[in-house]
């Protein structure tokens, strides 16, 4: 029994570094929300602006990562579409869990990679 207990406390530990094992924030750009910061789960629309220094930043898509902050989940995957002005939108991101997520934006900008962090609270 004892030993049960220790192999338990040593996957309860496994699975808390697991949980924080999301990578460090980078924040290469500035980012506007244009929608609440906490969404429903569902197919929602998810819209932003992005600049950095103060001008928009205009790419001719931007590439989202959205992953929750726990353990298992496989990243749901999306392309946002430029508005104009540097806004970006995707129609219909699935947000397919309750939690705490973050996406991960990356863009492209003259073959360097940014990247900036969305976080996000998803409701059931
Ligand atoms: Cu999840």
């Amino acid at each position: 029994m004892i030993q049960f207990l220790r192999v338990c406390h040593a996957l309860c530990l496994v699975l808390i570094l697991v949980a924080c094992a999301l990578p460090a924030a980078r924040k290469d750009f500035d980012i506007v929300l244009q929608i609440p910061s906490v969404q429903y789960v569902g197919f929602r629309p998810v819209k932003f602006s992005l600049s950095q220094a103060g001008k928009a930043l205009l790419v001719k898509e931007v590439s989202i990562t959205g992953q929750m902050t726990h353990a298992g989940m496989t990243p749901v995957l999306a392309k946002a579409k430029p508005l104009g002005a540097g806004v970006y939108q995707v129609e219909n991101y699935h947000f397919n869990m309750a939690g705490d997520w973050v996406l991960q934006l990356e863009i492209n900008q003259a073959g360097k990679r940014l990247q900036a962090d969305i976080p996000l609270i998803v409701n059931p």
